[in-house]
């Protein structure tokens, strides 16, 4: 208890124990747990500096941003098949090599879709039933397989999973539940990110029960702290880990430690890359990748104008289009210099919010307008620190569906959208490998090779991870078959049709 009261004095915060008489001891356990691991003049120094922040009119950088250059992007889109084969080569290579790992960033609460367990649980509906880890698991399990096939031996991608307070034990549960989803377990690391509190606009941290913080992770740049707490770059020395690609739990389409752009980033003596997709629309909800006073950085889409976002070439295009995925390229090397030298020059981003929170009685409110302040890190901004920084445009309906919102009437990336950007996926691939599919009435259904995310495609086709991770090798069960809708093929159905 004193060493509790002396942490919140340090930290400029004694009202934070302000209804300690009136906590069970159980509550006092827990408040106790929360704070311990915070040193109190840091904590001093964030509240201090959330206050700070949300009273300073943070200058626009939109000024200083300027689109890439032309010649500074790859591209899977525009580049000769050749080329493309020699990058995938090369990634199956550092893959076969066993120096190649994934890192999932999944600790962020998922506010926006609205359900109380981790994004990565969440199943869109497919006819699987799978779920978001699923899916990513055995895309790992395929890409593993398919650079044993190249070399001959076992190859492992390990998965490295950053998680939070709120998600740590769902998932540690969920994937021991699955058994890991046919993964080693000792392949799969978890480690918990950073809380920090959130603090109302005075500085002072926001109680949001008597005994309980209003605790956030701190932003998905908080991996590099959460990389040295965890002496995670460590297990990746000891695993002869020398290329990373991180990336968001959201996305759907995600290819797992994509051999072309791990392959491509390698070839161009990359430290640290970036994937980007055009941009839909304006305001689309995803940074800019683009340099801003020279340097190559994202500029975060609740960061800028509207008038910059909507600024257009004269051809009609978007001048700020590079959209990023957050589907970062690191090596390993590149990593150490910034946990060692770089992340305390991290500078936190501001997210005013609606925090519920107790009144001065005890009664909990929930505000309708923000009241605190949660301050966040961004996993892009180290960006800036690269020595040679790379760029690579995919082609969205191959590689990108977010799951962001709940289904509601004029929602963007929801389930819906999740499912149908993969079904027609995997339709396409099916299409292209050579099969037919057949109404109810035994009618051929023309193809149609033209995605419409607001429409389901014309046949339902899925097709397990297991049998094919990008397209490839499906001719051998479909070319020249007739189908009827739904298709579910999985290492089961194929074993039977080849
Ligand atoms: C992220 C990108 C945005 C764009 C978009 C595409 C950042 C900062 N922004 O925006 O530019 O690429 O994705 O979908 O990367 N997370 C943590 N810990 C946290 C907070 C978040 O691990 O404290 C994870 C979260 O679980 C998710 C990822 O980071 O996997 C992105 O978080 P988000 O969904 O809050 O980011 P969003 O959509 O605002």
């Amino acid at each position: 208890m004193m060493a509790l009261r002396e942490l919140l004095a340090v930290a400029g915060q004694p009202e934070v124990l302000r209804y300690w008489e009136q906590l069970s001891d159980d509550e006092r356990r827990l408040l106790a747990a929360e704070l311990e691991p915070l040193e109190p003049r840091e904590l001093r120094a964030h509240c201090e500096e959330a206050a700070r922040a949300r009273a300073r009119h943070t200058a626009p950088r939109d000024r200083l941003m300027e689109p890439l250059p032309g010649e500074a992007i790859g591209s899977s889109i525009r580049t000769e098949a050749e080329i493309l084969r020699r990058w995938k080569e090369r990634g199956f290579h550092e893959i076969s090599q066993n120096q190649v790992a994934v890192l999932l960033l999944a600790g962020g609460q998922g506010t926006r879709l609205g359900v109380p367990y981790p994004k990565g649980m969440y199943d869109v509906g497919l006819p699987s039933g799978k779920t978001l880890y699923q899916i990513q698991a055995e895309r790992i399990r395929k890409v593993q397989q398919l650079a044993e096939e190249r070399v001959g031996r076992q190859c492992t991608v390990p998965w490295y999973i950053m998680t939070s307070e709120f998600t740590l034990e769902p998932t540690q549960k969920f994937f021991t539940q699955h058994n890991y989803f046919g993964l080693v377990k000792s392949n799969v690391v978890m480690f918990e990110q950073r809380m920090l509190p959130a603090v109302d606009f005075n500085g002072k941290i926001i109680l949001e029960q008597k005994g309980r913080i209003a605790m956030a992770p701190d932003g998905n740049g908080g991996l590099y702290r959460a990389l040295t707490n965890n002496k995670i770059l460590e297990d990746m020395d000891r695993r002869r880990i020398r290329f990373v690609h991180v990336y968001c739990v959201d996305n759907i389409l995600v290819k797992m430690a994509d051999p072309v752009f791990i392959g491509f980033c390698v070839e161009k003596g990359a430290d640290c890359g970036a994937k980007v997709v055009e941009k839909a629309y304006p305001t689309e909800p995803v940074g800019v990748v683009c340099r801003v006073d020279g340097i190559y950085q994202v500029v975060e889409y609740s960061e800028v104008s509207q008038e910059t976002v909507e600024q257009r070439n004269t051809d009609g295009r978007l001048t700020f289009n590079a959209g990023n995925i957050c589907n970062h390229f690191f090596t390993v090397e590149f990593l150490k210099s910034v946990t060692e030298e770089f992340e305390p020059q991290l500078k936190p981003h501001v997210a005013v919010k609606k925090i519920p929170h107790i009144d001065e009685k005890g009664n909990i409110v929930k505000p309708e307008t923000p009241n605190g302040i949660k301050m966040e890190k961004f996993v892009f901004d180290v960006f800036q620190f690269s020595k040679k920084f790379v760029v690579f445009e995919v082609l969205r309906e191959d590689e990108f569906s977010p799951l962001k919102n709940a289904d509601n009437a004029g929602s963007k990336d929801t389930p819906s959208t999740a499912r149908r950007a993969l079904l027609w996926q995997h339709y396409r691939w099916a299409v292209q490998a050579g099969a037919q599919f057949l109404d109810h009435k035994n009618n051929r259904i023309s193809p149609l090779n033209q995605f419409q995310e607001a429409e389901e495609p014309p046949a339902v086709c899925e097709i397990s991870p297991l049998v094919s991770c990008e397209g490839e090798g499906l001719e051998e069960y479909l070319k020249d078959r007739e189908f009827h809708s739904p298709l579910l093929l999985t290492e089961k159905t194929v074993a039977a049709l080849g």
